[in-house]
Protein backbone atom coordinates (compact mmCIF):
# COMPACT_ATOMS: atom_id res chain seq x y z
CA UNK A 1 0.00 0.00 0.00
CA UNK A 2 1.36 3.32 -1.29
CA UNK A 3 1.02 6.28 1.40
CA UNK A 4 -1.01 8.55 0.78
CA UNK A 5 1.04 11.31 0.56
CA UNK A 6 3.15 9.57 -2.61
CA UNK A 7 -0.19 8.23 -3.93
CA UNK A 8 -0.53 11.31 -6.34
CA UNK A 9 1.40 11.45 -10.05
CA UNK A 10 0.54 13.84 -12.47
CA UNK A 11 1.83 12.90 -15.83
CA UNK A 12 2.07 15.30 -18.99
CA UNK A 13 1.03 13.74 -22.13
CA UNK A 14 -1.40 11.07 -22.81
CA UNK A 15 -0.19 9.76 -26.06
CA UNK A 16 0.88 6.33 -26.56
CA UNK A 17 3.58 6.20 -23.15
CA UNK A 18 1.81 8.44 -21.28
CA UNK A 19 -1.64 6.50 -21.79
CA UNK A 20 0.24 3.29 -21.07
CA UNK A 21 2.24 4.57 -17.78
CA UNK A 22 -0.99 6.22 -16.48
CA UNK A 23 -2.68 2.53 -16.47
CA UNK A 24 0.85 1.09 -15.07
CA UNK A 25 0.54 3.05 -12.28
CA UNK A 26 -3.11 2.86 -11.44
CA UNK A 27 -2.69 -0.62 -11.42
CA UNK A 28 -0.18 0.04 -8.89
CA UNK A 29 -2.39 1.51 -6.56
CA UNK A 30 -1.48 5.27 -7.78
CA UNK A 31 -3.79 8.12 -7.87
CA UNK A 32 -2.96 9.24 -11.61
CA UNK A 33 -4.29 12.85 -13.33
CA UNK A 34 -2.90 13.14 -17.46
CA UNK A 35 -2.88 16.28 -19.20
CA UNK A 36 -3.00 16.27 -22.37
CA UNK A 37 -2.87 18.92 -25.36
CA UNK A 38 -5.61 17.58 -27.91
CA UNK A 39 -8.88 16.44 -27.39
CA UNK A 40 -10.64 13.10 -26.45
CA UNK A 41 -10.01 11.09 -29.37
CA UNK A 42 -12.75 9.05 -28.52
CA UNK A 43 -15.26 11.80 -28.64
CA UNK A 44 -17.85 11.63 -32.05
CA UNK A 45 -16.65 13.08 -35.23
CA UNK A 46 -12.40 12.55 -33.86
CA UNK A 47 -12.20 8.67 -35.47
CA UNK A 48 -12.09 8.70 -39.36
CA UNK A 49 -8.73 10.86 -40.15
CA UNK A 50 -5.80 9.38 -41.82
CA UNK A 51 -4.70 6.09 -40.33
CA UNK A 52 -1.27 5.81 -39.66
CA UNK A 53 0.34 2.65 -38.26
CA UNK A 54 2.96 1.22 -36.63
CA UNK A 55 4.20 -2.08 -35.52
CA UNK A 56 4.26 -3.28 -32.22
CA UNK A 57 7.09 -6.02 -31.20
CA UNK A 58 7.94 -8.07 -28.45
CA UNK A 59 8.94 -5.49 -25.88
CA UNK A 60 5.99 -3.65 -26.25
CA UNK A 61 3.85 -6.01 -26.12
CA UNK A 62 5.49 -7.06 -22.88
CA UNK A 63 4.72 -3.99 -20.83
CA UNK A 64 0.90 -3.84 -22.67
CA UNK A 65 0.29 -7.11 -20.67
CA UNK A 66 1.69 -5.90 -17.57
CA UNK A 67 -1.17 -3.16 -18.57
CA UNK A 68 -4.00 -5.80 -18.93
CA UNK A 69 -4.45 -4.45 -22.34
CA UNK A 70 -3.11 -7.13 -24.67
CA UNK A 71 -6.67 -9.46 -25.59
CA UNK A 72 -8.16 -5.47 -26.76
CA UNK A 73 -4.49 -4.64 -28.60
CA UNK A 74 -4.51 -7.73 -30.07
CA UNK A 75 -7.94 -7.58 -31.43
CA UNK A 76 -6.88 -4.44 -33.49
CA UNK A 77 -3.41 -5.95 -34.56
CA UNK A 78 -2.78 -7.47 -38.15
CA UNK A 79 0.21 -9.92 -37.90
CA UNK A 80 4.05 -8.92 -40.15
CA UNK A 81 5.57 -12.52 -40.65
CA UNK A 82 8.61 -10.84 -42.74
CA UNK A 83 9.21 -7.87 -44.84
CA UNK A 84 7.99 -7.92 -48.31
CA UNK A 85 10.97 -6.95 -50.57
CA UNK A 86 9.56 -5.39 -54.09
CA UNK A 87 12.76 -4.78 -56.58
CA UNK A 88 12.57 -2.43 -59.33
CA UNK A 89 12.13 -4.94 -61.80
CA UNK A 90 8.28 -5.76 -60.22
CA UNK A 91 9.34 -9.21 -58.52
CA UNK A 92 8.90 -9.47 -54.96
CA UNK A 93 10.30 -11.71 -52.15
CA UNK A 94 9.12 -12.05 -48.28
CA UNK A 95 11.76 -12.67 -46.14
CA UNK A 96 10.88 -14.22 -42.59
CA UNK A 97 11.65 -12.17 -39.16
CA UNK A 98 11.80 -15.08 -37.77
CA UNK A 99 11.98 -18.52 -37.44
CA UNK A 100 8.13 -19.26 -37.13
CA UNK A 101 4.62 -17.64 -36.33
CA UNK A 102 5.65 -17.00 -32.76
CA UNK A 103 8.39 -15.02 -34.30
CA UNK A 104 6.12 -12.05 -35.58
CA UNK A 105 5.71 -8.29 -35.04
CA UNK A 106 2.27 -6.63 -35.42
CA UNK A 107 0.68 -3.50 -36.89
CA UNK A 108 -1.61 -1.53 -35.18
CA UNK A 109 -3.37 1.73 -35.77
CA UNK A 110 -1.75 4.69 -33.80
CA UNK A 111 -5.04 6.26 -33.11
CA UNK A 112 -7.11 3.06 -31.99
CA UNK A 113 -4.18 1.67 -30.11
CA UNK A 114 -3.95 4.96 -28.52
CA UNK A 115 -8.07 4.83 -27.94
CA UNK A 116 -7.29 1.38 -26.54
CA UNK A 117 -4.57 2.88 -23.89
CA UNK A 118 -6.49 5.62 -22.43
CA UNK A 119 -9.35 3.28 -22.48
CA UNK A 120 -7.70 0.78 -19.97
CA UNK A 121 -6.02 3.73 -18.14
CA UNK A 122 -9.53 5.26 -17.38
CA UNK A 123 -10.58 1.37 -16.38
CA UNK A 124 -7.43 1.11 -13.87
CA UNK A 125 -8.65 4.46 -12.44
CA UNK A 126 -6.99 7.22 -14.19
CA UNK A 127 -8.27 10.34 -14.69
CA UNK A 128 -7.86 12.15 -18.08
CA UNK A 129 -7.77 16.14 -18.67
CA UNK A 130 -7.74 16.18 -22.55
CA UNK A 131 -6.96 20.40 -24.16
CA UNK A 132 -4.98 20.79 -21.62
CA UNK A 133 -1.29 21.82 -23.01
CA UNK A 134 1.05 22.73 -20.83
CA UNK A 135 2.48 25.77 -21.70
CA UNK A 136 4.71 26.01 -18.67
CA UNK A 137 6.36 25.17 -15.63
CA UNK A 138 8.43 26.28 -12.56
CA UNK A 139 9.82 23.89 -9.62
CA UNK A 140 9.61 24.92 -5.90
CA UNK A 141 8.76 22.50 -3.50
CA UNK A 142 7.65 20.57 -6.85
CA UNK A 143 6.40 21.33 -9.69
CA UNK A 144 3.90 24.16 -10.79
CA UNK A 145 2.25 23.50 -14.22
CA UNK A 146 0.38 25.88 -16.31
CA UNK A 147 -1.90 24.62 -18.76
CA UNK A 148 -3.80 26.40 -21.64
CA UNK A 149 -7.13 25.24 -22.46
CA UNK A 150 -6.65 24.77 -25.93
CA UNK A 151 -10.87 25.25 -26.11
CA UNK A 152 -11.74 27.80 -23.83
CA UNK A 153 -8.13 29.62 -24.13
CA UNK A 154 -8.47 30.13 -20.54
CA UNK A 155 -5.06 29.19 -18.38
CA UNK A 156 -4.37 27.16 -15.33
CA UNK A 157 -2.33 26.04 -13.03
CA UNK A 158 -1.57 22.48 -11.08
CA UNK A 159 1.09 22.29 -8.18
CA UNK A 160 2.26 18.66 -7.62
CA UNK A 161 4.97 16.96 -6.14
CA UNK A 162 6.62 15.75 -8.89
CA UNK A 163 5.60 15.75 -12.59
CA UNK A 164 6.35 12.65 -15.57
CA UNK A 165 6.87 13.87 -18.98
CA UNK A 166 5.16 12.06 -21.96
CA UNK A 167 4.87 14.53 -24.02
CA UNK A 168 6.47 13.55 -27.08
CA UNK A 169 9.87 14.97 -29.13
CA UNK A 170 8.50 18.36 -28.56
CA UNK A 171 7.81 18.41 -24.84
CA UNK A 172 6.88 21.36 -23.20
CA UNK A 173 8.01 19.73 -19.54
CA UNK A 174 11.56 19.05 -20.84
CA UNK A 175 11.90 22.53 -22.14
CA UNK A 176 10.76 23.36 -18.86
CA UNK A 177 13.14 21.31 -16.92
CA UNK A 178 16.18 22.60 -18.93
CA UNK A 179 15.56 26.27 -18.28
CA UNK A 180 16.01 25.21 -14.29
CA UNK A 181 18.87 23.32 -14.61
CA UNK A 182 20.16 22.14 -18.18
CA UNK A 183 19.56 18.73 -19.81
CA UNK A 184 22.73 18.40 -22.16
CA UNK A 185 20.01 18.38 -25.28
CA UNK A 186 21.28 17.94 -28.67
CA UNK A 187 19.07 17.13 -31.32
CA UNK A 188 20.92 15.52 -34.78
CA UNK A 189 18.21 16.17 -37.71
CA UNK A 190 18.81 12.99 -40.05
CA UNK A 191 18.85 15.15 -43.50
CA UNK A 192 15.70 12.45 -44.47
CA UNK A 193 12.27 13.43 -44.71
CA UNK A 194 9.36 11.36 -44.68
CA UNK A 195 5.51 11.60 -46.66
CA UNK A 196 2.74 9.62 -45.63
CA UNK A 197 0.37 8.43 -48.68
CA UNK A 198 -2.08 5.10 -48.84
CA UNK A 199 -2.96 2.17 -50.53
CA UNK A 200 -6.75 1.88 -50.33
CA UNK A 201 -9.02 -1.40 -49.63
CA UNK A 202 -10.30 -2.86 -52.55
CA UNK A 203 -13.84 -2.67 -52.77
CA UNK A 204 -15.60 -4.82 -50.66
CA UNK A 205 -19.33 -6.30 -50.30
CA UNK A 206 -21.17 -3.24 -48.62
CA UNK A 207 -21.59 -5.39 -45.46
CA UNK A 208 -17.33 -4.64 -44.99
CA UNK A 209 -17.05 -0.76 -46.77
CA UNK A 210 -16.99 1.02 -43.02
CA UNK A 211 -16.46 -1.52 -40.32
CA UNK A 212 -17.83 -0.34 -37.20
CA UNK A 213 -14.90 1.75 -35.04
CA UNK A 214 -13.06 -1.02 -32.91
CA UNK A 215 -13.71 -3.80 -34.81
CA UNK A 216 -11.19 -5.10 -37.53
CA UNK A 217 -12.94 -5.37 -41.10
CA UNK A 218 -10.77 -9.41 -40.90
CA UNK A 219 -10.53 -10.49 -37.76
CA UNK A 220 -8.58 -13.79 -39.73
CA UNK A 221 -6.27 -11.35 -40.62
CA UNK A 222 -5.80 -10.07 -36.82
CA UNK A 223 -4.76 -13.75 -36.24
CA UNK A 224 -2.34 -14.09 -38.66
CA UNK A 225 -4.39 -16.32 -41.11
CA UNK A 226 -6.00 -15.35 -44.56
CA UNK A 227 -8.75 -17.37 -44.18
CA UNK A 228 -11.70 -14.94 -44.96
CA UNK A 229 -14.07 -16.81 -46.07
CA UNK A 230 -16.46 -16.59 -48.63
CA UNK A 231 -15.11 -12.72 -48.42
CA UNK A 232 -12.76 -11.71 -51.14
CA UNK A 233 -9.71 -10.10 -49.54
CA UNK A 234 -10.36 -6.30 -49.23
CA UNK A 235 -5.88 -6.30 -49.50
CA UNK A 236 -4.53 -5.03 -52.77
CA UNK A 237 -0.97 -6.95 -51.59
CA UNK A 238 -0.49 -9.46 -49.25
CA UNK A 239 -1.52 -8.00 -45.73
CA UNK A 240 0.90 -10.26 -43.16
CA UNK A 241 3.87 -8.35 -44.05
CA UNK A 242 6.04 -5.03 -44.12
CA UNK A 243 6.54 -4.15 -47.15
CA UNK A 244 9.70 -2.42 -48.59
CA UNK A 245 10.88 -0.81 -51.97
CA UNK A 246 14.37 -0.35 -51.31
CA UNK A 247 15.80 1.96 -53.92
CA UNK A 248 19.52 2.79 -52.47
CA UNK A 249 19.38 6.39 -50.78
CA UNK A 250 15.46 6.48 -49.99
CA UNK A 251 12.94 4.01 -50.24
CA UNK A 252 9.33 3.61 -49.43
CA UNK A 253 7.68 1.44 -46.55
CA UNK A 254 3.92 -0.11 -46.22
CA UNK A 255 2.14 -1.78 -43.35
CA UNK A 256 -1.39 -3.22 -43.17
CA UNK A 257 -4.50 -1.55 -41.51
CA UNK A 258 -6.83 -3.95 -40.13
CA UNK A 259 -9.39 -2.13 -42.85
CA UNK A 260 -7.97 -3.72 -45.53
CA UNK A 261 -6.05 -0.17 -46.93
CA UNK A 262 -2.26 0.56 -46.37
CA UNK A 263 -0.18 3.24 -45.29
CA UNK A 264 2.71 4.14 -47.36
CA UNK A 265 5.80 5.78 -46.26
CA UNK A 266 8.20 7.42 -48.32
CA UNK A 267 11.44 8.70 -46.75
CA UNK A 268 13.61 11.13 -48.87
CA UNK A 269 16.58 13.50 -48.33
CA UNK A 270 15.51 16.62 -47.86
CA UNK A 271 17.89 17.92 -50.49
CA UNK A 272 20.39 17.04 -53.03
CA UNK A 273 19.72 14.55 -55.59
CA UNK A 274 16.91 12.59 -55.24
CA UNK A 275 15.31 14.91 -52.79
CA UNK A 276 11.83 16.09 -51.54
CA UNK A 277 13.42 19.59 -52.63
CA UNK A 278 13.28 18.49 -55.94
CA UNK A 279 9.82 16.88 -56.35
CA UNK A 280 7.80 19.89 -55.01
CA UNK A 281 4.33 19.06 -56.11
CA UNK A 282 2.59 15.93 -57.01
CA UNK A 283 2.87 16.30 -60.75
CA UNK A 284 6.88 16.48 -60.32
CA UNK A 285 6.43 13.67 -57.85
CA UNK A 286 4.30 11.40 -60.05
CA UNK A 287 6.87 11.24 -62.64
CA UNK A 288 9.40 10.19 -59.66
CA UNK A 289 7.22 7.32 -58.46
CA UNK A 290 6.48 6.64 -62.23
CA UNK A 291 10.29 6.00 -62.76
CA UNK A 292 10.98 4.47 -58.99
CA UNK A 293 8.57 3.14 -58.21
CA UNK A 294 6.47 2.00 -61.09
CA UNK A 295 4.88 -1.05 -59.53
CA UNK A 296 3.68 1.05 -56.39
CA UNK A 297 2.18 4.18 -58.26
CA UNK A 298 -0.63 2.60 -59.63
CA UNK A 299 -2.01 1.44 -55.99
CA UNK A 300 -1.83 4.55 -54.70
CA UNK A 301 -5.45 5.49 -55.79
CA UNK A 302 -5.65 9.41 -54.04
CA UNK A 303 -1.93 10.18 -54.64
CA UNK A 304 -1.98 14.06 -56.05
CA UNK A 305 -4.47 14.18 -53.57
CA UNK A 306 -1.92 12.49 -50.14
CA UNK A 307 1.03 13.95 -51.62
CA UNK A 308 -0.41 17.26 -51.60
CA UNK A 309 -1.88 17.17 -48.43
CA UNK A 310 0.05 15.39 -46.27
CA UNK A 311 3.06 16.92 -44.69
CA UNK A 312 6.67 16.15 -45.64
CA UNK A 313 7.46 14.93 -41.44
CA UNK A 314 10.88 15.42 -40.37
CA UNK A 315 13.02 12.79 -38.63
CA UNK A 316 15.72 13.68 -35.73
CA UNK A 317 17.47 12.30 -33.01
CA UNK A 318 17.32 13.58 -29.32
CA UNK A 319 20.26 13.08 -27.27
CA UNK A 320 20.03 14.55 -23.43
CA UNK A 321 23.04 14.11 -20.77
CA UNK A 322 19.79 14.20 -18.06
CA UNK A 323 16.39 12.77 -17.78
CA UNK A 324 15.16 14.07 -14.83
CA UNK A 325 15.40 17.36 -12.37
CA UNK A 326 15.90 15.24 -9.12
CA UNK A 327 12.95 13.86 -7.77
CA UNK A 328 10.93 17.13 -9.26
CA UNK A 329 10.39 15.81 -12.72
CA UNK A 330 11.27 13.33 -14.87
CA UNK A 331 11.12 12.22 -19.13
CA UNK A 332 10.32 9.34 -20.81
CA UNK A 333 9.54 8.04 -23.92
CA UNK A 334 10.35 10.22 -27.08
CA UNK A 335 10.39 12.87 -25.03
CA UNK A 336 13.62 11.84 -23.77
CA UNK A 337 14.63 9.92 -26.98
CA UNK A 338 13.35 10.10 -29.78
CA UNK A 339 15.03 8.28 -32.57
CA UNK A 340 14.78 8.21 -36.64
CA UNK A 341 11.98 5.27 -36.88
CA UNK A 342 13.90 2.60 -39.04
CA UNK A 343 13.85 -0.36 -36.37
CA UNK A 344 10.20 -0.37 -34.92
CA UNK A 345 10.91 0.90 -32.18
CA UNK A 346 10.43 3.93 -31.01
CA UNK A 347 7.26 2.79 -28.79
CA UNK A 348 8.22 -0.46 -28.30
CA UNK A 349 11.24 1.57 -26.30
CA UNK A 350 9.28 4.16 -24.63
CA UNK A 351 7.11 1.10 -23.65
CA UNK A 352 9.74 -0.54 -21.58
CA UNK A 353 10.77 2.78 -20.34
CA UNK A 354 7.06 2.88 -18.19
CA UNK A 355 7.45 -0.90 -17.21
CA UNK A 356 10.44 0.36 -15.74
CA UNK A 357 9.37 3.26 -14.22
CA UNK A 358 6.49 2.20 -12.95
CA UNK A 359 7.89 -1.06 -10.92
CA UNK A 360 10.86 1.51 -9.53
CA UNK A 361 8.19 4.29 -8.57
CA UNK A 362 6.01 1.75 -6.65
CA UNK A 363 8.96 0.42 -4.81
CA UNK A 364 10.21 3.17 -3.20
CA UNK A 365 7.58 5.77 -3.60
CA UNK A 366 8.68 8.30 -1.21
CA UNK A 367 12.56 8.58 -2.55
CA UNK A 368 11.55 10.10 -6.65
CA UNK A 369 15.12 11.07 -6.64
CA UNK A 370 16.56 7.73 -5.90
CA UNK A 371 14.12 6.36 -8.55
CA UNK A 372 14.74 9.36 -11.09
CA UNK A 373 18.26 8.62 -10.82
CA UNK A 374 18.37 4.77 -10.91
CA UNK A 375 15.45 5.10 -13.68
CA UNK A 376 18.08 7.33 -16.07
CA UNK A 377 20.82 4.63 -15.13
CA UNK A 378 18.75 1.93 -16.35
CA UNK A 379 17.35 2.84 -19.33
CA UNK A 380 19.80 5.87 -20.94
CA UNK A 381 22.34 3.13 -21.93
CA UNK A 382 19.64 1.50 -23.26
CA UNK A 383 18.20 3.80 -25.55
CA UNK A 384 21.15 5.11 -26.61
CA UNK A 385 21.81 1.33 -28.06
CA UNK A 386 18.80 1.36 -29.71
CA UNK A 387 19.04 5.14 -31.23
CA UNK A 388 22.00 3.90 -33.38
CA UNK A 389 21.00 0.56 -34.38
CA UNK A 390 17.78 2.50 -35.77
CA UNK A 391 20.06 4.58 -37.43
CA UNK A 392 22.11 2.06 -39.06
CA UNK A 393 19.39 0.09 -40.29
CA UNK A 394 17.97 2.75 -42.39
CA UNK A 395 21.45 2.06 -44.33
CA UNK A 396 20.40 -1.74 -44.52
CA UNK A 397 16.71 -1.51 -45.23
CA UNK A 398 17.17 0.97 -48.18
CA UNK A 399 19.79 -1.00 -49.86
CA UNK A 400 19.01 -3.73 -51.81
CA UNK A 401 21.42 -4.30 -53.92
CA UNK A 402 24.15 -5.07 -51.02
CA UNK A 403 27.58 -5.96 -52.29
CA UNK A 404 28.86 -9.09 -52.16
CA UNK A 405 31.13 -9.68 -49.06
CA UNK A 406 27.90 -7.96 -47.03
CA UNK A 407 25.85 -10.84 -48.72
CA UNK A 408 28.53 -13.43 -47.50
CA UNK A 409 28.36 -12.47 -44.02
CA UNK A 410 24.65 -12.84 -44.07
CA UNK A 411 24.63 -16.00 -45.31
CA UNK A 412 27.07 -17.25 -42.87
CA UNK A 413 24.79 -15.41 -40.31
CA UNK A 414 22.25 -17.15 -40.86
CA UNK A 415 23.56 -20.87 -40.90
CA UNK A 416 25.36 -19.82 -37.35
CA UNK A 417 22.10 -18.79 -35.88
CA UNK A 418 20.34 -22.34 -37.46
CA UNK A 419 23.72 -24.34 -35.87
CA UNK A 420 24.11 -22.09 -32.60
CA UNK A 421 20.22 -21.22 -31.15
CA UNK A 422 20.40 -19.61 -27.93
CA UNK A 423 24.08 -18.25 -28.71
CA UNK A 424 24.58 -16.69 -32.15
CA UNK A 425 21.15 -15.07 -32.74
CA UNK A 426 20.43 -12.15 -35.70
CA UNK A 427 20.47 -8.62 -34.34
CA UNK A 428 17.32 -8.12 -35.33
CA UNK A 429 16.08 -11.06 -33.71
CA UNK A 430 17.30 -10.12 -30.56
CA UNK A 431 15.48 -6.40 -30.64
CA UNK A 432 12.38 -7.65 -31.84
CA UNK A 433 11.98 -10.97 -30.53
CA UNK A 434 13.51 -10.63 -27.00
CA UNK A 435 13.46 -8.20 -23.95
CA UNK A 436 17.53 -8.89 -23.44
CA UNK A 437 18.79 -4.91 -22.78
CA UNK A 438 19.19 -3.37 -26.52
CA UNK A 439 23.04 -2.20 -25.35
CA UNK A 440 23.17 -6.15 -24.76
CA UNK A 441 22.04 -6.73 -28.26
CA UNK A 442 23.65 -3.91 -29.84
CA UNK A 443 27.09 -5.32 -28.05
CA UNK A 444 26.22 -9.31 -29.38
CA UNK A 445 25.78 -7.67 -32.29
CA UNK A 446 28.95 -6.08 -32.84
CA UNK A 447 30.88 -9.60 -31.74
CA UNK A 448 29.21 -11.67 -33.88
CA UNK A 449 29.37 -9.32 -36.86
CA UNK A 450 33.30 -8.90 -35.96
CA UNK A 451 33.24 -12.69 -36.11
CA UNK A 452 31.64 -12.57 -39.53
CA UNK A 453 33.98 -10.42 -41.26
CA UNK A 454 37.06 -12.52 -39.68
CA UNK A 455 35.82 -15.53 -41.06
CA UNK A 456 35.05 -14.72 -44.43
CA UNK A 457 37.71 -12.55 -45.46
CA UNK A 458 38.97 -13.06 -48.88
CA UNK A 459 36.40 -16.07 -49.69
CA UNK A 460 33.86 -15.79 -52.27
CA UNK A 461 31.23 -18.39 -51.15
CA UNK A 462 29.51 -20.17 -48.14
CA UNK A 463 30.86 -22.84 -49.61
CA UNK A 464 34.63 -21.98 -48.60
CA UNK A 465 34.22 -20.94 -44.78
CA UNK A 466 35.73 -23.76 -41.95
CA UNK A 467 32.54 -23.98 -40.06
CA UNK A 468 34.46 -26.59 -37.74
CA UNK A 469 36.24 -23.13 -37.29
CA UNK A 470 33.42 -21.05 -37.27
CA UNK A 471 31.54 -23.38 -34.70
CA UNK A 472 34.63 -23.03 -32.58
CA UNK A 473 34.61 -19.61 -32.59
CA UNK A 474 30.95 -18.83 -31.83
CA UNK A 475 31.40 -21.20 -28.72
CA UNK A 476 34.87 -19.72 -27.78
CA UNK A 477 33.72 -15.84 -28.09
CA UNK A 478 29.68 -15.91 -27.80
CA UNK A 479 28.15 -17.00 -24.39
CA UNK A 480 24.65 -18.34 -24.40
CA UNK A 481 22.25 -15.87 -23.42
CA UNK A 482 20.65 -16.12 -20.51
CA UNK A 483 17.51 -17.88 -20.17
P1 LIG B 1 3.91 10.83 -28.64
O1 LIG B 1 3.30 9.65 -29.28
O2 LIG B 1 4.41 11.93 -29.49
O3 LIG B 1 2.82 11.40 -27.61
C1 LIG B 1 3.03 12.62 -26.93
C2 LIG B 1 1.69 13.09 -26.40
O4 LIG B 1 1.89 14.27 -25.64
C3 LIG B 1 0.71 13.44 -27.51
O5 LIG B 1 -0.55 12.90 -27.21
C4 LIG B 1 0.70 14.95 -27.50
O6 LIG B 1 -0.53 15.50 -27.92
C5 LIG B 1 0.98 15.25 -26.05
N1 LIG B 1 1.60 16.55 -25.85
C6 LIG B 1 2.60 17.11 -26.57
N2 LIG B 1 2.91 18.32 -26.09
C7 LIG B 1 2.09 18.54 -25.04
C8 LIG B 1 1.91 19.63 -24.15
N3 LIG B 1 2.65 20.75 -24.25
N4 LIG B 1 0.99 19.52 -23.18
C9 LIG B 1 0.23 18.40 -23.06
N5 LIG B 1 0.34 17.34 -23.89
C10 LIG B 1 1.26 17.42 -24.87
N6 LIG B 1 7.65 3.17 -33.04
C11 LIG B 1 7.47 1.83 -32.97
O7 LIG B 1 7.66 1.24 -31.91
N7 LIG B 1 7.11 1.11 -34.08
C12 LIG B 1 6.92 1.71 -35.29
O8 LIG B 1 6.60 1.02 -36.27
C13 LIG B 1 7.11 3.11 -35.40
N8 LIG B 1 6.97 3.73 -36.59
C14 LIG B 1 7.16 5.08 -36.67
C15 LIG B 1 7.04 5.72 -37.91
C16 LIG B 1 7.25 7.08 -38.02
C17 LIG B 1 7.12 7.74 -39.37
C18 LIG B 1 7.59 7.83 -36.86
C19 LIG B 1 7.83 9.31 -36.97
C20 LIG B 1 7.72 7.20 -35.64
C21 LIG B 1 7.50 5.83 -35.52
N9 LIG B 1 7.63 5.17 -34.29
C22 LIG B 1 7.47 3.82 -34.22
C23 LIG B 1 7.99 5.92 -33.07
C24 LIG B 1 6.75 6.23 -32.23
O9 LIG B 1 5.84 6.96 -33.00
C25 LIG B 1 7.15 7.04 -31.01
O10 LIG B 1 8.29 6.51 -30.40
C26 LIG B 1 6.00 7.07 -29.99
O11 LIG B 1 4.86 7.68 -30.55
C27 LIG B 1 6.43 7.81 -28.74
O12 LIG B 1 5.34 7.89 -27.86
P2 LIG B 1 5.26 9.08 -26.82
O13 LIG B 1 4.00 8.85 -26.07
O14 LIG B 1 6.54 9.22 -26.10
O15 LIG B 1 5.12 10.40 -27.71
C1 LIG C 1 10.33 -3.26 -38.25
C2 LIG C 1 8.75 2.79 -39.92
C3 LIG C 1 9.32 1.40 -39.76
C4 LIG C 1 8.82 0.57 -38.79
C5 LIG C 1 9.35 -0.71 -38.64
C6 LIG C 1 10.46 -1.14 -39.38
C7 LIG C 1 10.92 -0.31 -40.43
C8 LIG C 1 11.98 -0.70 -41.41
C9 LIG C 1 10.36 0.96 -40.58
C10 LIG C 1 12.44 -2.66 -39.22
C11 LIG C 1 12.68 -3.68 -40.23
C12 LIG C 1 8.97 -2.92 -37.86
N1 LIG C 1 11.04 -2.37 -39.01
N2 LIG C 1 11.80 -4.24 -41.03
N3 LIG C 1 12.42 -5.09 -41.79
N4 LIG C 1 13.69 -5.08 -41.46
N5 LIG C 1 13.85 -4.21 -40.52
O1 LIG C 1 10.79 -4.34 -37.92
O2 LIG C 1 8.77 -1.55 -37.72
CL1 LIG C 1 10.96 2.00 -41.82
Amino acid sequence: MIAPEHRAVTLVGGGLVGALLATLLARRGFEVQVFERRSDPRRAGHVGGRSINLALAERGLHAVRDAGAEDEVMRLAVMMRGRMVHHRDGHAELLRYGRDDSEVIWSLSRGRLNIALIDAAERAGARFRFDQRLAGATFGEGATLAFHDERSGSESSHTCAFAIGADGAGSALREAMNAVAPLGERIEPLGHGYKELEIPALRQHPSMESPPVGIPASPSAAAGGLDLGPQPSPFAIEPNALHIWPRGSYMCIALPNAEGNFTVTLFLANAGHPSFAEIPDATTARRFFEREFADLLPLLADFDEDFTHNPIGVLSTLYLDRWHLDGRAVLLGDAAHAMVPFHGQGMNCGFEDALELAELLVANPADRAAVFAEFQRRRKPNAEAIIEMALENYVEMRDSVADPGFLLRRELGRLLAERHPGRFVPRYSMVTFSRMPYREAFARGMLQDALLHELCDGLQHIGQVDLARADALVRARIAPIAA
